[in-house]
């Protein structure tokens, strides 16, 4: 059976000195979640995260700071999906969209073949902490992320006034974009050889 026929799933328990995660994903998911990090507004991240995903995804986090958890959240997370996403054979690879939420607007692409850069763009957020979130660890959250899911990643704030919105739409944006990107491909199931969306033969 080819690997794209398996269940999309991993999961992942990661512990250091500072942290200890469990992370569960199931990539051909609802976007059901159960998120409990400790930090109220970066749970509600990850949950809209996955609702417009479509991943499930279970975290529970414990640590000493927010920044640590925040980090190797994103770490845990991205090393997930990546290893639910096996040989990324199969998929649309590319996924972009726009995301409004009321005055704010967010644009993200990715693209899940293995290259590593994570670009954020005009992330103008005025208050340097969002309900119990530092702004710092928001950034932070995306390049440690995509950095671990071994993708490239484009997020690009377009406008907006208020900061909850803002980040939100950022991480609709992200969600929207990764749930076209790991779709499975049909066109990519007639033949071994077309299987692998790039020209180079692996991803
Ligand atoms: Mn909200």
């Amino acid at each position: 059976m080819p690997a794209r026929d398996l269940p999309r799933t991993a999961n992942l328990e990661t512990r250091t000195k500072e942290t200890r995660i469990e992370v569960r994903v199931n990539l051909d998911g609802t976007g059901r979640s159960h998120i409990s990090t400790g930090i109220r507004f970066f749970d509600h991240m990850i949950s809209s995260f996955a609702t417009h995903s479509l991943i499930d995804i279970n975290i529970r986090a414990r640590g000493d700071l927010r920044h640590h958890i925040v980090e190797d959240c994103a770490i845990a997370l991205g090393k997930c999906i990546g290893m639910a996403l096996d040989a990324r054979e199969g998929i649309l690879r590319f996924g972009s969209s726009f995301a409004p939420m009321d005055e704010s607007l967010a644009f993200a692409a990715v693209d899940l073949v293995k290259r590593n850069y994570c670009v954020l763009s005009n992330f103008e957020i005025r208050r340097n902490v969002i309900e119990d979130l530092p702004k710092e660890d928001v950034a932070h959250f995306f390049r440690s992320f995509s950095n671990s899911l071994n993708c490239t990643t484009h997020i690009r704030l377009e406008y907006g006034s208020n900061d909850h919105h803002k980040i939100e739409a950022c991480f609709k944006a992200l969600a929207l974009a990764m749930r076209r990107a790991m779709e499975k491909d049909p066109r990519r199931r007639v033949s071994p050889s077309s299987s692998v969306p790039s020209s180079k033969g692996v991803m």
